[in-house]
């Protein structure tokens, strides 16, 4: 499926007028609030999330998978789902990739491809969370953790490949998430199996080219479900420490028992300049992965807020890895995609319109009233007007989804690739 400019640049015209209007309205109100209203747009154009490979075919759980049909089936398809994406957002300029199953058959060509589609290519990620086909060792029992050497000997093997890979792609960072833990209580000795994985992720690290980063990723459970080695950020943060500098905490939202304080966890990483990576997604009970934004968005608008907070006071953290992660099952996959990049980018904005200075003022002489004034203010304001601006200012469609339904993009895609696809990977 080819979407030309000219399909963009129509379907914008039909409604310039209104959102012309509904943009000078907000800028007038935001004027006298004195926000400046193009450096926020213009931030907003900036914030590009990467779309992880996994994400483009329905999800499934262990009970069933529903096709969407039309999924793509190879790397050369996802790559042109990203590019059709980020053709009408603007915002999903990159892609990640997960080892095996995005191996590039012809590297010249995918970067090629890549290219032509504006898309960089974001962290790569590992998998020790599978057995692979003809691999000598079986994970079942752990990975980078396992107390049989072989076994952990196999699995920093290949995380050194999956950083191969990525060089040849001009990937820049590694993603380590791990499924290691224990089933039973008694299953496995702590302290041996933290001790392996820091060592595994060690060596792993040693391998690290000087202009990389390591990301390592943290969850309480699941598939294990007494223990998780890599548990929470705490454990992270101590290992990202063990490694070096090179090496930081990935955040991802599903990957906390429930009310969990996010953001307090999200400024004190940015604090100690280790918050490397971000996942986004959204949940009500576990590690569901709906769409971001779809349950609890003001915790997302609180999250983005220390997010914000720390790109402007916190020099000693780097620029982020934003990625979605997310992937289900009932929804077409890149209209869901749509949708949680429209929720990043609102939650982002919002957090833009944060009255910072009024803020502290506020904490300063402990008005708590003003304090949740100042913040809900910010989040109460419909900026989506905000986010078209900047889609129609990087050449996007000012409504995306509804340009794809307009075009009947997936119907496209099905008389394309056929209707029983199966994306590969999860
Ligand atoms: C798993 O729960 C993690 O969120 C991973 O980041 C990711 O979803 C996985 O690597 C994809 O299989
Ligand atoms: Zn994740
Ligand atoms: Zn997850
Ligand atoms: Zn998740």
């Amino acid at each position: 499926m080819k979407l030309y400019e000219s399909h963009i640049s129509e379907f914008n015209e039909k409604s310039i007028k209104e959102h012309q209007n509904q943009f000078d309205f907000l800028g007038d109100t935001l004027d006298k609030k004195n926000i400046n209203t193009l450096n926020v747009v213009d931030a907003l154009a900036k914030f590009q999330v990467a779309i992880p490979s996994w994400a483009l075919g329905a999800g499934g759980t262990r009970f069933g998978r529903f096709s969407y049909f039309g999924e793509p089936s190879n790397l050369t398809q996802k790559l042109d789902d990203v590019g059709l994406l980020h053709a009408l957002t603007q915002t999903a300029g990159a892609i990640s990739l997960h080892i095996p199953w995005d191996v590039p058959e012809d590297y010249n060509a995918i970067k090629e491809q890549a290219k032509s589609l504006n898309l960089k290519f974001d962290a790569v990620n590992s998998n020790t969370f599978q057995d692979q086909a003809n691999a000598k060792e079986s994970y079942k029992f752990g990975s980078l953790c396992n107390t049989d050497e072989a076994i952990r000997a196999q699995a920093i093997a290949h995380n050194q490949d999956v950083i191969k890979i990525g060089e040849k792609l001009g990937s820049k960072s590694l993603t380590v998430w791990l499924a290691d833990g224990a089933n039973f209580p008694g299953q496995n000795n702590f302290q041996t199996v933290l001790s392996n994985t820091e060592n595994s992720l060690k060596s792993i690290y040693k391998t690290l080219p000087d202009d990389w980063k390591m990301f390592i990723e943290y969850k309480p459970y699941e598939p294990n479900f007494y223990s998780t080695v890599i548990q929470d950020w705490g454990t992270s943060f101590m290992l990202a420490n063990a490694c070096g500098d090179k090496a930081y905490t990935l955040v991802d939202l599903g990957h906390h028992l429930p009310n969990t304080n996010i953001e307090q966890i999200v400024s004190t990483l940015m604090l100690k300049g280790k918050l490397g990576g971000f996942h986004f997604n959204d949940s009500k009970y576990g590690d569901d992965d709906v769409t971001v934004g779809s349950v609890k968005p003001y915790a997302l608008f609180l999250i983005f807020n220390e997010l914000v907070y720390g790109m402007q006071n916190n020099p000693q953290n780097p620029d982020l890895s934003w990625m979605i992660d997310a992937s289900h099952n009932i929804k077409d996959p890149l209209e869901d995609l749509m949708q949680s990049l429209e929720a990043i980018q609102e939650a982002y904005a919002k957090a833009l319109l944060v009255d910072q200075s009024a803020l502290k003022q506020a904490q300063s002489v402990h008005d708590v009233v003003a304090c949740q004034e100042i913040l809900q203010r910010a989040y109460r304001t419909d900026v989506r007007p905000l986010l078209a601006q900047a889609r129609l200012q990087s050449g996007g469609a000012l409504d995306p989804l509804a340009l794809y339904r307009g075009l009947d993009v997936r119907q496209t895609l099905i008389e394309e690739r056929g209707k029983h696809t199966i994306a590969s990977g999860l």
